[in-house]
């Protein structure tokens, strides 16, 4: 039943593209299958493989139920294969091939582009997962733990999406950029994962929660792009991992949150005023609000850099295509084709910051980078409700675009007065972390979250570790 919601489950991957009977598939990813387990073991959560976690696993593409809960052991977590379901009569929505219907085998003449887009995406999943692997030890509590956990099963799933769509449509080259996912380590030397904030530490949970919500997010833009993509087994495979995305971003948000919120709890508690009294502050074991600030402006800054030139003929001809489209392409009111338009892009002329209207279809990164950057205010001014009903007037703010670039326009620019983690901000963080792995209980630094997962009471022993 390949287009249906049916999953089928019996096999060793659980899928609903019918690889049942499609034996030169099913054959490549089992053959994949036993290096990739390997990868997890070596690369994957360190120190808990055997912990058994109470994770959810997609077992339907149909929106209204697509997820189990039970307690998994992760290296037995079911991966599968799965596409949202077919929609009747898909056309192109954008593009030189705007009208015609959607693909389902790889055009010819854009294999090499096409290939390109899920090599990068697919890198990008597992070097999250390494990026990751230490912070098990330091959870501030097992809801955390859990939730790290299904954050990091569920980009294992998005390189399994990636690696499927490879080995489906790119024969042996597919089948050898599948093992290179494999090879490639985040922060290697000689072996580095593709783009740059991927090999970048993450060393702390406040850099998890970060990380979980800017550059997860900028995985939210791209996908919302790659769904729109002519190229309709990649649309359907995108648009399910948008599901999953959902709760990277929850526990970014979240993640964030609930440290602010035990921030000014102290803070109020301890009669401090004024939030920039560092020591104090620090004193109470909780995370003072600048210190956050700077935070923000890394993950922030490094995030920006992953949606690559302001200036991009890569983007022109990946939309002419029809392969990667806008952000909610099939929400917008134009032509789909933006020959004749053009859109304000910042540049740097002379050493100044300024706004130059260039051809559209050449600013369409800057256009997703403008989209995920209105996105991202979203979560800031929810955490700036919660520093307000505090009480105080110190506000969280997106540093400039300009700040602390490597790509593009403003790479090596220096304009913002902005800063970055300092190593006493390094410092302070990792004296505050450890581990707190009692059922209910939550590190100093911060608050229980609202709800469980699943509905689960404030006790529950999401993570077993010794079982
Ligand atoms: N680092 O024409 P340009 C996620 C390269 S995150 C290193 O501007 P383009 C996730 C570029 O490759 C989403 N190199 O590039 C999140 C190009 O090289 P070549 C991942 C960079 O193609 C959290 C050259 O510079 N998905 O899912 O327009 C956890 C010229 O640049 C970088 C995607 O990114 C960089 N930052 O834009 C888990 C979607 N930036 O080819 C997962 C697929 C640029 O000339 N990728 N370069 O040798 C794309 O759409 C595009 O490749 C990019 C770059 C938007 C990344
Ligand atoms: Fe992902
Ligand atoms: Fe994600």
């Amino acid at each position: 039943m390949p287009d249906g919601m049916e999953v089928d489950y019996d096999g060793l991957i659980p899928n609903n593209v019918g690889l049942a009977q499609d034996a030169r598939v099913r054959k490549a990813l089992e053959t994949w299958h036993p290096g990739y387990i390997d990868w997890w073991l070596d690369m994957g959560p360190e120190g808990f493989q055997q912990a058994l976690v109470y994770l959810r696993t997609a077992v339907s593409v149909d929106p209204k139920g697509w997820a189990k809960f039970g307690f998994v052991r992760m290296p037995e977590y079911k991966w599968g294969v799965l596409l949202a379901p077919v929609i009747e009569g898909r056309r192109i929505g954008f593009g030189a091939h705007k009208g015609e219907p959607v693909w389902q085998e790889v055009p010819g003449e854009y294999r090499a582009m096409l290939r390109r887009l899920l090599v990068i995406q697919g890198d990008t999943e597992p070097a999250s997962v390494e990026q990751q692997r230490h912070l098990g030890a330091t959870a501030p509590s097992l809801y955390d733990m859990r939730n790290l956990f299904q954050v990091n099963v569920e980009e294992g799933r998005h390189l399994w999406a990636m690696v499927y769509l490879l080995q489906k449509y790119f024969g042996t080259q597919g089948r050898e950029e599948a093992e290179d996912l494999l090879r490639r380590r985040s922060g290697d030397a000689d072996t580095p994962r593709m783009l740059g904030a991927f090999n970048e530490a993450t060393p702390d949970w406040l850099s998890f929660f970060m990380f979980t919500f800017f550059t997860d997010r900028d995985g939210k833009m791209q996908l919302e792009a790659l769904a729109q993509s002519g190229f309709d087994p990649l649309s359907r495979t995108c648009r399910f991992m948008l599901t999953e995305e959902a709760h990277h971003m929850f526990v970014g948000e979240t993640g964030v949150g609930r440290i602010i919120e035990r921030t000014v709890e102290a803070m109020r508690t301890a009669g401090i005023d004024d939030p920039n009294e560092t020591e104090r502050v620090r004193a109470l074991g909780v995370i003072d609000l600048p210190t956050i600030q700077r935070k923000l402006n890394l993950h922030f800054s490094l995030t920006l850099d992953l949606f690559g030139n302001e200036i991009s003929t890569n983007a022109a001809n990946a939309f002419n295509a029809g392969l990667k489209g806008r952000y909610r392409e099939d929400k917008l009111e134009d032509d789909h084709q933006l020959t004749a338009s053009t859109y304000p892009v910042l540049r740097l002329k002379d050493g100044t910051v300024i706004n130059e209207d260039v051809p559209a279809l050449s600013a369409l990164n800057m256009r997703l980078r403008d989209d995920y950057v209105a996105d991202c205010l979203g979560g800031v001014g929810r955490w700036n409700k919660t520093i307000e009903k505090a009480g105080y007037a110190f506000r969280l703010e997106l540093p400039a675009v300009t700040f602390n670039r490597k790509i593009g326009e403003f790479a090596g620019f220096e304009s913002d007065p902005a800063q970055l983690p300092g190593s006493d901000d390094r410092a302070f963080i990792e004296s505050l972390m450890k581990p707190v792995t009692v059922p209910g209980q939550y590190a100093s630094w911060i608050a229980p979250p609202r709800a469980g997962i699943d509905g689960k009471p404030g006790e529950f022993e999401y993570v077993r570790i010794h079982d």
